[in-house]
């Protein structure tokens, strides 16, 4: 259940950058042919041409969308170029779109504490960077305002398109204004400053909203897209929120938005203006209802968290229809795979970052001949994480071995996996300083007692204890475990923004970015030459469409702590896992039916209505409104 956090006295800068199309623009930097083309990036399962995971904006307004597969978006756009995810171990690899996202986080974050929210978007704080500015160089002592910052959408200014810059000067400018509206005129010239040399140094364009706090910068960030910013005052959120329909909120997609509309009749979050923050605690307790009252008036406390690597690591693999794998050996045969990238994803993160993952958990979905329970779920299980692929291989098959076991409950039936998926979390830094990470292990293991063990396992753990106490309680331990034993500890991984790719990425000249102006222009321009050149993507290959489950969480999302282990058995025992460890970042690239299931703990209301997403919520806001 929401909880609203003490939101800070102090005015606060915060923005929230999501870049467009993101997909689509790494296949268009790797292929400058694609630039200014129709685009779509399509699925590693190709029926029917492949479901499209990302679609270019020049594809758009031929009304290709996410929801489509390959062959339908040919014929809503002939021209279209279908480029396949990368492939690796017979599943899509997200490596190259993940280190674009680090090469545009690296560019972020130097303005002020970033955290990274999935692979194409980032919270910034730029409080203090804001301040500064208005100290030692206020906007209206400056020489002249970037373009880009004029280009603004600022919400409530008049949107006369012949006098939009002007007013945007004047209201960035406004000597009259007070300490909260100057900070965020402040930050409004620096996120315009950030998006130019994002485009600049990565050839990648963003759009961003820049607000007083995460949830307003969340929701204003797609308003104007592509390539634009859209700016949210204070003195217009009454007007945003009045026509914001409740299921557009973070944490209102669920049944607490369906029950405030059949019970309420709110439809609108600021329809919750009509009742008192007491009536709201009676309907749904003290800290919902104190949630709720907060965010009808826009008010939200969420911080922007330092972070800038992932908080956990997850792959996985649908098996749609016929492709279902009905014996232990095949399923074996695919978590090996699975394994092995998971294994070298948490190894080049403790080579690369000094972080160590402490949990393994295996997801699967499946069906089984019995009539009798048909929407029983196959339990999700974790167990401690043993560095090295034949151990995480052994313990992953340990653990399917398990849920099978439960989710059959003991009866000799028929049963299928639709997907399969294994995740490493709990990942801790190892302290600067340490140069054996079998020294730190050792050093700790040391000072842990049976009385740790017992309390770090059900709640919040202290982390490094529990590390210790995990693998104690792990018969088979970290003895002879595989990581390296003498990793160097150079620096605080925290302060080095990975920059995996940013060789590749050639410096947009002078020259074109003074040619385009701003973002936008730049973004709208482009060849079309291309248009007639062939689809990249093979299109034969023929499957069974996925077939996502609407079903709800096998776990109550009410809890916090999921259990995830409902037997007693050696490996599983006691292991608990926290929402709040599972990182959305990764979430996308799990299965669909498996993102949705975890989706639906950790956000109810994230991305439930994918069909709708090409749109932007710009819609929602009436031109009278602004
Ligand atoms: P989004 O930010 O949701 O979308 P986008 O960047 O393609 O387009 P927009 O300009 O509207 O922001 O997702 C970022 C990337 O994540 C997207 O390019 C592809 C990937 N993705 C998936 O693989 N599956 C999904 O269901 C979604 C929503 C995204
Ligand atoms: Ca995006
Ligand atoms: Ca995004």
């Amino acid at each position: 259940m929401p909880v609203a956090r003490p939101e800070s006295q102090e005015p606060r800068v915060i923005a929230h950058v999501d870049m467009d199309c993101f997909y689509v623009q790494v296949e268009q930097r790797r292929n400058p042919d694609l630039r200014g083309v129709p685009t779509a990036v399509v699925q590693y399962n190709s029926w029917k041409g492949g479901g499209l995971i990302a679609v270019g904006y020049e594809a758009r307004k031929f009304g290709v969308k996410r929801s489509m597969r390959g062959d339908e978006a040919k014929r809503a756009c002939p021209d279209i170029q279908l480029v396949q995810v990368p492939v690796a171990r017979g599943k899509a690899d997200l490596n190259l779109y993940r280190s674009a996202g680090s090469e545009v986080v690296a560019i972020l974050s130097t303005k002020g504490k970033c955290e990274r929210a999935s692979i194409d978007e980032v919270y910034l704080d730029l409080t203090d960077a804001a301040k500064s500015m208005l100290l030692e160089s206020p906007p209206e002592m400056l020489d002249s305002i970037p373009e880009e910052a004029l280009k603004s959408h600022v919400l409530g200014l008049s949107s006369d398109e012949n006098k939009g810059e002007e007013d945007v000067r004047k209201w960035l400018c406004q000597p009259n204004a007070d300490y909260q509206a100057k900070l965020l005129a402040c930050g409004t010239i620096i996120v315009a400053e950030l998006r130019v040399r994002v485009l600049q140094e990565t050839k990648f364009t963003c759009s961003a909203g820049i607000a007083h706090n995460k949830m307003l910068a969340k929701l204003a960030s797609p308003m104007h897209k592509p390539a634009q910013q859209t700016v949210v005052p204070a003195t217009s959120v009454p007007d945003l929120l009045a026509s914001l329909p409740v299921k557009k909120m973070k944490q209102l997609g669920g049944k607490l938005g369906s029950s405030l509309q059949d019970d309420l009749g709110v439809n609108t979050v600021g329809d919750l203006l009509k009742f008192s923050e007491q009536k709201l605690q009676d309907l749904y307790g003290i800290n919902t209802g104190t949630w709720l009252w907060k965010i009808a008036r826009g008010i939200s406390g969420d911080e922007v968290e330092d972070r800038l690597l992932p908080k956990s690591h997850g792959c996985g693999k649908t098996f749609p229809g016929p492709m279902a794998l009905k014996t232990t050996s095949s399923v074996k045969q695919w978590l090996n795979q699975l394994c092995e990238e998971l294994s070298e994803r948490i190894q080049s993160d403790l080579d690369q970052n000094k972080r160590v993952a402490q949990t393994l958990t295996l997801h699967a979905r499946a069906f089984k001949e019995d009539e009798v329970d048909p929407l029983k779920k196959f339990p999700s299980k974790s167990c401690p994480l043993r560095y090295g692929t034949s151990k995480i291989q052994e313990d992953a098959m340990h653990l399917f071995e398990l849920g099978l076991g439960d989710f059959l409950n003991s009866k000799n039936l028929g049963w299928g996996i639709t997907s399969l998926a294994v995740g490493a979390s709990k990942i801790v830094d190892i302290p600067n300083g340490t140069t054996s990470i079998l020294k730190y292990l050792t050093e700790k293991r040391t000072s842990c007692n049976s009385s740790d063990c017992s309390d770090a396992l059900p709640g919040e753990p202290d982390h490094a204890t529990s590390l210790i106490c995990q693998k104690d309680a792990d018969t088979k331990s970290y003895k002879g475990h595989e990581v390296p034993l003498e990793s160097k500890v150079e620096e605080n991984p925290k302060t080095k923004a990975p920059r995996e790719s940013a060789s590749d990425s050639k410096r947009l000249s002078d020259r074109d970015a003074n040619a385009k102006g701003t973002i936008l222009r730049y973004f709208s321009g482009g060849s079309s030459s291309n248009q007639s050149s062939t689809s990249k993507v093979e299109t034969t290959q023929i499957e069974e469409q996925e077939r996502i489950s609407s079903s709800t969480a096998s776990i109550s999302n009410s809890h916090q702590n999921l259990n995830l282990n409902q037997n007693n058995n050696a490996l599983s025992e006691n292991w608990i896992i926290n929402i709040e460890e599972i990182d959305p970042s990764v979430v996308d690239e799990l299965p669909l039916e498996i993102q949705r299931e975890i989706r639906g703990w950790i956000h109810p209301s994230k991305r439930i209505n994918t069909a709708k997403r090409g749109s932007t919520i710009a819609h929602y806001f009436s031109p009278a409104r602004k």
